[in-house]
């Protein structure tokens, strides 16, 4: 089959999943208000480079340490128990080890868990069942994802139907296998939760979703079932982009918005990499959140009608060292995770709770979209805005 024939199918893919409605949460037409991080408190202080975090139905949250390679349960309330080492699991000191974790969409029933390490041959997507206080039952679900010292990916997300499970994968530092297609590093892959690969994926009998990936560790929906992944660039461009089916994302050829970029897929915002550097992301009321190491700053940027990412603003610039991870709560809240792995003293990283308040101020995303140049800004409260303990002030940008 041709290059273009397997476009065609993307296309169509492309159509069928932007025509679907939106399965959960709000609907995309719907009133939102802007969602801003206020107090900040610590829910574990003395936790070794917490790399994923999933909550589960009662508001506590599964973590998973990337060099300890364990997992730990959480409570709202700072409540700790370990659920022990990842079995098959084992890193080199770099990016590798237990990255990105899952809950079940029907865990009340199935008690199922996903997590994505690196084993001996590989990274892969492996499932348990937790039962009480343990984690059983490990069963590989997908392998075949190449492993390296860094560019690893790792990110989990369940689609807002529950559907599917996509993955995100790094390029191990091989450059050309993010342009392979019958290679699993540098894409963002989509399966169903047994690990079997949808019949509807944009090429036929793979699992790749999109391509042309340096490093995704973030993945996000919006309101309207869009999928939205952050990606390392390497010594220039940071991006986040709004994934399509089938898509090319660039690299190694484009980077960013810069060198060879034709008929690929243009990210909706770049940051020089000393700016960010961003991993984790997560998106509450259609702002994305987006969490990075470099950058040591939460950016937040709203998705516009015309599928821009607008309004921009950093948060917490320089105040708790790298950021790693940045996860909604059931109810809105934010738990943000620190990356202290440059430091060389393990244990020394922290969960922290960040309270949201809606702001006084409301904006609609309508169905239609705006027309170019009407698209109605924020308005924003003038006194009183950045008074003490908004962190919002804490930084410009
Ligand atoms: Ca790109
Ligand atoms: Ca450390």
């Amino acid at each position: 089959m041709t290059r273009n024939a397997l476009r065609a199918i993307a296309a169509v893919t492309a159509l069928v999943v932007l025509s679907a409605p939106a399965a959960a949460g709000r609907q995309h037409t719907g009133l939102f208000r802007v969602p801003v991080p206020g107090e900040v408190r610590a829910i574990a202080e003395d936790v070794d480079m917490p790399w994923g975090i999933a909550f589960l139905p009662d508001g506590s949250a599964l973590m998973t340490e990337r060099d300890a390679m364990t997992v730990r349960r959480l409570t709202p309330s700072g409540g700790r128990t370990d659920l022990g080492r990842v079995p098959g699991a084992e890193g080199t000191g770099g990016e590798d080890g237990v990255l990105g974790i899952e809950v079940s969409p029907d865990f009340d029933h199935d008690h199922h868990v996903f997590v994505y390490l690196t084993a001996a041959d590989g990274n892969r997507l492996v499932r348990a069942t937790l039962e009480g206080e343990s984690l059983t039952g490990w069963t590989t679900l997908f392998s075949g994802v190449p492993r390296g010292r860094y560019h690893n990916g790792g990110r989990l997300r369940f689609s807002p139907d529950g559907r599917h499970l996509f993955v995100s994968t790094g390029d191990v530092q091989i450059d050309a296998y993010a342009q392979d297609l019958d290679n699993n590093a540098g894409k963002i892959l989509r399966l169903y939760a047994d690990g079997s690969i949808p019949e509807d994926n944009p090429f036929p009998g793979k699992a790749v979703w999109s391509y042309g990936h340096r490093n995704v560790q973030g993945l996000g929906f919006d309101s309207a079932g869009r999928l939205w992944a952050s990606e390392f660039g390497n010594a220039d461009h940071d991006e986040v982009n709004l994934i399509e089916p089938g898509g090319n994302f660039g690299w190694p050829a484009c980077q960013g918005t810069t060198g060879d970029c034709a008929g690929t897929v243009l990210p909706k915002r770049t940051w020089s990499t000393s700016a960010a550097s961003p991993s984790g992301l997560t998106i509450v009321d259609d702002h994305v959140f987006v969490a990075t190491l470099v950058g040591q700053r939460l950016y937040r940027l709203r998705i516009d009608p015309l599928s821009n990412l607008v309004d921009e603003r950093a948060f917490f610039q320089g105040w708790y060292g790298r950021l790693r991870t940045v996860e909604a709560t059931p109810d809105g809240d934010l738990w943000l995770a620190t990356s202290s792995d440059k430091d060389g003293t393990p244990g020394n990283d922290r969960v922290l709770h960040v309270a949201v308040h809606p702001d006084d101020d409301w904006f609609r995303l309508p169905a239609t979209g705006f027309p170019v140049g009407t698209v109605p800004a924020v308005h924003r409260r003038g006194s009183g805005r950045c008074a003490h303990p908004r962190p919002e002030c804490g930084s410009g940008g």
